[in-house]
């Protein structure tokens, strides 16, 4: 079905393509040579993503770069129940769903990912606030996960579902956010807690250090990261489910224990303590519907580095 849809999609390209190739820096090309666009949604990035090779990948690194700390940003320690559980056990019962538009819905505990083809590769993970890091990812591609669960021709996209809880939304469904622009900032680099109370719509009702126990409960609703990338990055063989860092186990702090590693996107793109894969034709429906938990807050929906 995909090679069929590529085919297909190659030959729309190559009509397309020399006259395309010249608007596409402009268009695309925003600061410092950043390949950034708004919405996965846009004609305009199809395009563009027809252009790109398939399998571009990003530089890997000897064993000697390694840097001696690899910085754990964002969630660092989940507050939900339900991870914490999972992880006074080691996660023995973690479980990884991969569902929406496949043939076979898959359950895939630890053991079972670590049984499938595995890839490593030394690479450099940039945040958007300027800082990097290199460390050593060993996983299973994605590719091999989803090819298991077999794609519907519609799916045009993975969505990455995570355990964590950044925020909550109120009984009457207003969004509990800042609503100064340089807040959104403030809490990517220092996470929700530092966010003063003012500069959320509404006065907080959940902090990082309370338990997130449900999707809803004492009127309010958990919002838990969440990311996507399109076909192309599901295919490259550099994008993996990351079971361990450096050789050892991921910690806690760097997503265990499992994590996307889409190496030609930033930071907030490689999302952490992943539970469920879910292969979607849109990503309107899926919260705020731009695509990831940073960009419904404003950030771009592809990172290119
Ligand atoms: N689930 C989840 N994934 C996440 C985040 C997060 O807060 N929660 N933060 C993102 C950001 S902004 C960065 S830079 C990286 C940080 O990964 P690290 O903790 O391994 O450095 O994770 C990304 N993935
Ligand atoms: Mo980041």
């Amino acid at each position: 079905m995909i090679l069929h849809r590529r085919r297909l999609l190659t030959a729309t390209a190559g009509l397309a393509g020399t006259a395309l190739l010249g608007g596409c820096d402009r268009f695309a090309g925003t600061d410092a040579g950043r390949r950034t666009l708004r919405t996965g949604e846009d004609a305009n990035l199809y395009v563009q993503r027809l252009l790109m090779s398939d399998t571009t990948l990003a530089r890997e690194f000897p064993e000697s770069m390694i840097s001696p700390w690899f910085k754990p940003n964002g969630s660092i320690d989940p507050p939900d129940t339900a991870y914490k559980a999972l992880a006074a056990n080691n996660f023995a019962d973690f479980k990884l769903k991969v569902d929406g538009l496949v043939n076979t819905p898959l359950s895939l505990s630890l053991a079972d990912l670590r049984g499938l083809p595995s890839r490593t590769q030394i690479t450099r993970h940039d945040c958007v606030e300027g800082w990097s890091c290199i460390g050593k990812w060993s996983g299973v591609p994605l590719a091999e996960v989803v090819k298991r669960a077999g794609l519907k021709p519609q799916a045009r996209y993975a969505v990455l579902h995570c355990a964590d809880t950044l925020e909550y939304a109120s009984a009457d469904g207003a969004w509990l956010r800042p609503t100064n622009p340089s807040a959104v900032r403030e809490a990517h680099a220092t996470h929700v807690r530092l966010a003063a109370a003012g500069d959320w719509g509404g006065s907080p009702t959940g902090t990082q250090n309370g338990d997130a126990n449900d999707d809803a409960s004492e009127g309010r609703r958990a919002i838990r990261y969440y990311e996507s990338i399109d076909l192309f990055d599901v295919f490259n063989p550099q994008t993996i489910l990351a079971y361990d860092l450096n050789g050892k186990s991921l910690p806690v702090s760097n997503g265990a224990p499992l994590r996307l590693r889409v190496e030609r996107q930033l930071g907030y793109k490689n999302a952490k303590y992943v539970t469920r894969v879910e292969m979607v034709s849109t990503l309107g429906g899926i919260g705020e519907g731009k695509g990831g938990y940073w960009e419904d807050r404003g950030y771009e929906w592809y990172a290119g580095i």
